[in-house]
């Protein structure tokens, strides 16, 4: 039997939910492009979604699998994190088979997104749900005649019991610049990531996938195309200071991130880059 795709309204915005394997679901959002719910078979939520969460589009949503374009962060003059997480974007394609749902999502540039950032391009999000995984591709294709060059990301909030209590393996050696320590460059020495405090951390040129050991919550994490992956947890205080984040919503979330931060992407006239990140419930 082929699985279903259904337009629901959440939150008062317009989302797909993709009804996949043994009662599997996802949900991304035309606003943002940004998938806001992951279910894996156990019935088991895998993404973190703020109960503050703004959906009105004057500011992102607090949660879910943000997509950061054609800027990473601060990482530049535009706005954090760039301009597509509070835009709408339109369905593209949505197509399923007996274990797979994929809906394809798109937005190009506009006169609003010119005035922030002179270029032409075309971007898409595919979601593809599987039984016990999710794959988020991001593409961006330069539709102007001239080079232009983005960072960015993949912005996934993990949901977790209790983040204190999570390990995350996989990044032992690599260097990371520490945003709470004046961007400091550190080098990795830990087995695990253990978090005890804010982290805000570019891991650079990662080529292992990551493990979040994460009682039964554990997640598979995987990157192609992005060389980067960003850990971030706000903790206490900084949490306080969100204003669409719950007091202890921190406890709750681990964001690790597709990305590339540390050198931008350069893309010439009529090319394409592609980066994906796939979560797999282990
Ligand atoms: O990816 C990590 C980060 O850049 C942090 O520094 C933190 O501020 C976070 O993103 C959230 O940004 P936002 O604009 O969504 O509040």
């Amino acid at each position: 039997m082929t699985l279903s795709i259904e337009t629901i309204d959440f939150h008062g915005i317009e989302a797909l939910r993709l009804n996949g394997p043994r009662g599997s679901s996802a949900t991304i959002s035309r606003l943002g492009g940004q998938v806001l719910s992951w279910v894996t078979p156990d019935g088991r939520e895998r993404l973190y979604l703020s109960e503050r969460a703004v959906f009105d589009g004057s500011v992102a949503i607090r949660g879910g699998i943000p997509v950061c374009f054609p800027q990473f962060a601060g990482l530049g003059k535009l706005p954090k994190h760039g301009f597509l997480r509070t835009r709408m974007w339109s369905v593209v394609a949505r197509r399923s088979g007996e274990d797979y749902a994929l809906v394809t999502l798109g937005i190009a540039d506009d006169e609003e997104t010119r005035k922030l950032w002179p270029h032409a391009f075309k971007a898409e999000i595919t979601l593809m749900l599987e039984v016990d995984r999710i794959d988020l591709e991001f593409s961006v294709e330069n539709t102007g005649n001239a080079p232009f060059d983005f960072t960015g990301a993949l912005h996934s909030y993990l949901r977790v019991v209790q983040v204190e209590d999570v390990a995350l393996e996989g990044l032992r050696g690599h260097d990371y610049r520490d945003a709470t320590a004046g961007d400091r460059i550190v080098r990795e020495t830990g087995t695990e990531l253990i978090v005890e405090g804010e982290v805000d951390r570019v891991y650079h040129d990662v080529r292992r996938p990551q493990l979040l050991k994460a009682g039964n919550l554990s997640l598979g994490i995987q990157s192609q195309g992005f060389p980067d992956v960003v850990v971030w947890n706000p903790w206490v205080d900084k949490c306080a200071a969100l204003a669409d984040m719950p007091a202890d919503g921190w406890r709750h979330m681990l964001c690790i991130e597709a990305a590339c931060a540390r050198q931008p992407v350069v893309l010439p006239p009529g090319e394409e880059w592609y980066g994906r990140q796939t979560l797999v419930a282990v």
